[in-house]
């Protein structure tokens, strides 16, 4: 089980690193690291849980934050959150995205970054993406809202990007262009 003393902090060089691909079969070890990242997500939003283990909530978690270079990451999002997603990504990518942009009206969190850091983090509206799941069978969706906005943030953690590299260091907050505020509150 993951617990946040497993997970790496900003300033560890496996978050700047490029992770690597994944080859299937799955090996026991990577499936085993799939479903791990998948019950942190699910465990981080369950309040007895989070009390427990100590967790700190999120809905997504990507492989380099548990100090392993390759391409897996998982996204959560509850029912009552009014989005419902469960995905289990392995060598995702976007295959197209949106020209309007959107951004969360109340910035980023990561539970690789212990501070607050202030500021708009642009990110495309809308994307198609395309993933393989635990068995290696390729799936494609289309996503929007805030699980659009939480599939680049951990597929930015593959390729060794923070969310606070997009925002604007002259004005955390200056308005971007064609891009909308998602304002809505992930729970609560
Ligand atoms: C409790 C139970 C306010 C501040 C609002 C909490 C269940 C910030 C938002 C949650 C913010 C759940 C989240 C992300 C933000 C802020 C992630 C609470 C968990 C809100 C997720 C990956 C960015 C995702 C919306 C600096 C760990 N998550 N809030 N950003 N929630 N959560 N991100 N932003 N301002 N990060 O952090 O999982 S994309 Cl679900
Ligand atoms: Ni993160």
């Amino acid at each position: 089980m993951i617990l946040m003393k497993d997970i790496v902090r900003e300033g560890h060089p496996t978050l700047r690193q490029r992770a690597e691909e994944v080859k299937f079969p799955l090996s026991a070890e990577d499936k085993k690291l799939a479903e791990e990242l998948m019950e942190y997500v699910v465990n981080s939003q369950d309040e007895e849980m989070i009390e427990k283990y100590d967790l700190r909530p999120g809905v997504g978690i990507a492989a380099p934050q548990v100090n392993v270079a390759k391409r897996i990451f998982a996204i959560h999002f509850d029912e009552d959150s009014g989005e419902n997603l469960s995905i289990i990504a392995i060598n995702p990518k976007i295959v197209s995205h949106s020209v309007e942009k959107a951004y969360l009206a109340s910035g980023e969190g990561c539970l690789s970054v212990d501070r607050f850091i202030p500021g708009y983090v642009p990110r495309y509206a809308r994307i198609t993406v395309k993933a393989s799941d635990l068995e290696g069978k390729e799936y494609k969706m289309r996503l929007k809202g805030l699980p659009a906005i939480a599939f680049q943030h951990e597929l930015d953690h593959l390729n060794g990007v923070m969310f606070f590299d997009h925002i604007n260091p002259d004005n955390p907050f200056a308005e971007i262009e064609n891009a909308i505020a998602i304002s809505r509150d992930i729970e609560e």
